[in-house]
């Protein structure tokens, strides 16, 4: 691996002479600060090329799966909730709970049953609004690439526009191009913004920023949920300034892969879950099962890439009409009752 060094009065123009030599994702494996400036390193991260022939694996399928079946009653909507990504478990929580109403489970076309099991979905559905000041200091988590700086760029947008004084603090000093990504942001959104390289600098750049600001928000690298030394890491970076925890989970994430991340980023106990990147799947509702299932409160979604439009704030409701695909029947349900009165 090619190691390069540079020197530099300011961070700004080491960075600088980072991205003209080796490209805005150079990688940065340390940064310190000297008498005269400060020194970057920045290692050679080219791949090594794949091998030309992989060998190819035959890999067995079982003839049939197993299946629970749902009563008639609940079976279309439950199909619907599948069709969705809604786990059989998040699906058979409802049915359970559907078994102690007067509604029919056992024959198709009760209508009562389509607002029941929304009912019943939204109240498992926990969700959380960010709050101050619970979250006046808090640090966005998550595996590589799944939307952490542009969802704290949104959150920051949201939080500025509604009155508080936001400020933005990294700690993604791994890529040149991360640091410049969020420096960008902040600039747009007229914010503070701040770079810290060890956990003492996080402690000392989060004591400036709230001395003037209502929130500061943390910007992270991404971290594999199977690299257990980065985590271990990231968490003794966090660890004095104590912030509460926001993970960010795609909603195209596979079910193993979001659980693998959750469980291994509950090491630093998860506050609040943003499920990202919504629009780029259509089953949204296996990350959403999982939130279920373990009991991790929403705070939002993200639908797209646009800063600071595409972020909606977590709404059980809202959620479990749209997995159930009972939004329709229950806004002309709705209707009815309006004409009626
Ligand atoms: N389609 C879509 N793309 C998103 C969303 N959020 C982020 N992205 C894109 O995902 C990529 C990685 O985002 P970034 O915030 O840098 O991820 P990070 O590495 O976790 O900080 C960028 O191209 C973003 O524009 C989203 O909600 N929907
Ligand atoms: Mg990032």
């Amino acid at each position: 691996m090619l190691m390069r060094r540079f020197e530099a009065r300011t961070l700004r123009e080491a960075l600088r002479d980072v991205a003209r030599a080796c490209g805005r994702d150079a990688l940065i494996v340390e940064t310190r600060q000297t008498r005269n400036g400060v020194v970057v390193i920045t290692a050679d991260a080219t791949a090594p090329e794949p091998a030309a022939s992989e060998p190819t694996v035959a890999i067995p399928r079982p003839a049939t799966m197993p299946r629970r079946e749902f009563a008639a009653g609940f079976a279309p909507l439950a199909e619907r909730g599948l069709a969705f990504g809604l786990s059989r478990d998040v699906l058979a929580a409802v049915e359970g709970a559907l078994r102690d109403t007067r509604v029919a489970l056992d024959r198709a076309g009760d209508p009562a049953l389509p607002a029941l099991a929304t009912r019943v979905l939204q109240g498992l559905v926990s969700t959380t609004r960010l709050e101050l000041p619970a979250f006046r200091v808090a640090a966005i988590v998550g595996p590589t690439g799944v939307g952490k700086t542009t969802t704290l760029a949104k959150l920051a947008a949201r939080a500025s526009a509604a009155g508080e004084r936001v400020a933005v603090v990294t700690i993604d000093t791994y890529r040149i191009a991360a640091v410049e990504q969020l420096r960008a942001f902040a600039d747009l959104l007229q914010v503070p913004f701040e770079v810290a390289f060890t956990p003492a600098d996080l402690q000392r750049a989060i004591a400036r920023c709230e001395a003037d600001c209502d929130r500061v928000l943390i910007d992270t690298s991404g971290r594999s949920p199977l690299d257990t030394q980065a985590l271990q890491a990231l968490r003794a970076t966090l660890a004095g300034a104590s912030p509460a925890v926001i993970l960010c989970l795609p909603a195209a994430a596979r079910r193993s892969d979001a659980l693998a991340a959750l469980q291994a980023f509950d090491a630093l106990t998860i506050d609040a879950l943003v499920v990202t990147k919504w629009d780029e799947t259509r089953t949204p509702g296996e990350t959403l099962s999982l939130a279920i299932e373990h009991g991790v409160p929403l705070s939002h979604v993200t639908v797209g890439q646009e800063v600071p439009d595409d972020i909606v704030v977590a709404d059980a409701r809202a959620l479990a009409m749209s997995t159930l695909g009972t939004a329709e029947v229950l806004d002309a349900a709705a209707a009815r009752q309006g004409s009626a009165r």
